[in-house]
């Protein structure tokens, strides 16, 4: 299981999916960061399954606006590989508020790209156990244990 600290789950929300540039961009940013492409797919989340997916943010100010953002559009989920996969990804998407990353950390997805807080482009997993749980709520089919017998070598 301890493979698993390779895999993070990434997701290009609806702000950006709406715009073919961007998505370019950010999968040529997940491509020259390091990361082996593992599983993707597109998918239109429902009201429940978004509540589900931020159940941790319940009661928080932004909740509903979080809500009503993520089932607005088709998001592009990635399970991604990297020797240091968590870490890297939230490297590479930035600090959450892109108004304040956008001066701070302007090289980053969210520094470049992101239009408020709430829209801020994309999503990586903050845990192991989020990456786990995530990764499962995307592709249930996945199996880790394959995955890494596989793959995991290729990625010392
Ligand atoms: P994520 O879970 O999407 O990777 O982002 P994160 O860890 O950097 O941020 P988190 O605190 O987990 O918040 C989840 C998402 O909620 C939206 N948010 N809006 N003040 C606001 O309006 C606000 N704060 C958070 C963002 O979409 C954030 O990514
Ligand atoms: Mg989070």
């Amino acid at each position: 299981m301890k493979n698993i600290l390779k895999l993070t789950l990434a997701i290009l929300k609806p702000d950006v999916v709406k715009v073919p540039f961007v998505v370019q961009e950010i999968r040529h940013r997940i491509l020259t960061a390091g990361f082996y492409v593992v599983q993707s797919r597109s998918v239109n989340l429902s009201h429940q399954e978004v509540e589900h997916f931020y159940s941790e943010h319940a009661g928080r100010f932004f909740h509903q606006r979080l809500v009503t953002f993520m089932k607005s559009g088709p998001i592009h989920v990635h399970i991604l590989a990297h020797p240091e996969a968590i870490q890297l990804w939230r490297q590479t998407m930035g600090p959450t508020k892109s108004f304040i990353t956008q001066f701070e950390a302007p090289e980053t997805i969210r520094g470049s790209f992101g239009l408020t807080d709430t829209r801020n482009c994309t999503h990586g997993s903050d845990s192991l156990a989020s990456a786990l749980k995530e990764i499962t709520f995307f592709f249930p089919k996945f199996n880790y244990e394959e995955w890494s017998e596989k793959h995991e070598p290729l990625l010392r």
